[in-house]
């Protein structure tokens, strides 16, 4: 039977002790991996018997105190019924995998199942059946991701660390934080661009950066929200700035990458560039390539769009991404931002020095200007300098800053 409600009541049974068993125990969530693809492949009936037979090969490995019950398409709860610790639990999930470096008769055929295991420990990870196997869930997506197979729960897996309905409620009620950076010119020394930066400051008054929410925004489809939030109180804030200082001074957003491919998104961004009379050249919108990558086709062609409306584009984080030239040649770029990773060691590495002088030359060489990112101290500043690097960005000329607090004027 394919049934979570039992892996639970097996748990409940567990903790409730009404199986005579005490001390603690594991939760285990094997996952039968690529079970699409083989149905693709072999069909829907080489599937299923693909899986009841990884559900077989589990039983038999185990103690028969232990309990294998398949909970979705290709997953399957197991509870160890007793563990000394989680090293013991291990060892059980290193015995499963071993198993399953056998081939398993589907059909015909000799096939090789491809499993992942999070496990799950009780009680220093849960003391309730739901807490339990979503745990062991969210170890068994980072055990995809690792060569052994298979993964210990740990505290920052869990993904319920944001609430949903806290992140909701901020981006509803305009409760997120938008800091500002200067960028400036090399050449004058004088306020060139400024990066609006995004902060979320929860309840509990600790400040989470982008870096850590985006990705859950992403996975809970809040990122559309979020986008519109930030490119509108962004263009709100050029809008500002350019009636104080008497001058245009472009804004730069960053686009996550599931905004780049979110269904109409040029609309949006014209639609606010008309309500807060921005000039489209005034705006920068900074993609990275890793967003670029998950969907080339469709961001070359939205961004090439914007681009068209006269909009700069920046590659942000330059450097740590991947496949890097492809994209210097197809994207439609104004500017390159190198990533601080390569900065910070100018000073004292001959190595980065030439690499970051060699970017500069090609980015000039293809119309592209250069916006160094994390410039800490003076001689990075003279370094880049001389280099011949157009813009400079980091701690050495202003942290980020919130809007309110940022005084503009200081950069006339
Ligand atoms: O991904 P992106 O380049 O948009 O992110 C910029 C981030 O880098 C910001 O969160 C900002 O706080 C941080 N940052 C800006 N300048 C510096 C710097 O000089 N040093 C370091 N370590 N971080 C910086
Ligand atoms: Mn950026």
């Amino acid at each position: 039977m394919l049934n979570w409600r039992t892996g639970h009541r097996l748990i409940a049974a567990r903790l409730d002790g009404a199986d005579h068993a005490s001390g603690p125990f594991a939760v285990l969530l094997l996952r039968l991996r690529q079970l699409r693809e083989f149905h693709r492949y072999f069909g829907f009936a080489a599937g299923d018997e693909l899986t009841e037979k990884v559900g077989a090969l589990a039983t038999s490995v185990l103690l028969p105190n232990d309990q294998v019950q398949r909970i979705g398409d290709g997953d399957f709860m197991i509870l160890l019924a007793t563990v000394r610790d989680a090293e013991h639990a291990q060892l059980a999930a290193l015995r499963l995998i071993r198993a399953f470096e056998e081939r398993l008769a589907v059909g015909q055929h000799g096939v090789l199942a491809r499993v992942a295991i999070g496990i799950a420990i009780s009680p220093p990870d849960g003391v309730d059946a739901e807490q339990l196997l979503r745990r062991a869930d969210m170890a068994c997506a980072r055990a995809e991701q690792h060569s052994s197979g298979f993964a210990l729960f740990r505290a920052e897996d869990d993904a319920t660390q944001y609430s949903y309905q806290e992140l909701l409620g901020a981006i509803e009620g305009n409760r997120l934080l938008t800091y500002l950076q200067p960028i400036i010119g090399l050449n004058d020394r004088r306020l060139a661009a400024i990066e609006s930066l995004a902060r979320w400051t929860r309840s509990d008054g600790s400040v989470v950066l982008p870096a850590n929410f985006i990705p859950y925004a992403e996975q809970t489809g809040l990122i559309a929200g979020l986008t519109r939030w930030s490119i509108n109180s962004s263009l709100q804030i050029s809008a500002d700035l350019t009636q104080r200082l008497r001058r245009n001074i472009p804004i730069a957003v960053n686009l996550s990458p599931r905004a780049l491919i979110e269904r109409g998104m040029v609309e949006q961004i014209l639609s606010a560039l008309s309500v807060w009379q921005v000039a489209p050249e005034q705006v920068i919108l900074e993609v990275t390539e890793t967003a670029v990558m998950q969907d080339p086709q469709a961001s070359v062609a939205l961004l090439e769009r914007l681009r068209d409306h006269g909009m700069r584009i920046a590659i942000d984080d330059f450097g740590t991404g991947a496949a890097s030239f492809t994209y210097l040649q197809r994207l439609p770029l104004t500017e390159l931002k190198i990533d601080q990773s390569f900065i910070v060691h100018l000073a004292h590495d001959s190595r980065a020095m030439n690499m970051v002088g060699a970017l500069i030359d090609l980015a000039h060489t293809l119309g592209i200007s250069v916006v160094a990112e994390g410039v800490e101290n003076a001689v990075t500043l003279e370094l880049l300098s001389d280099l011949g690097c157009d813009y400079a960005q980091g701690f050495f000329i202003a942290k980020p800053l919130p809007a309110a607090t940022f005084d503009a004027t200081q950069w006339r």
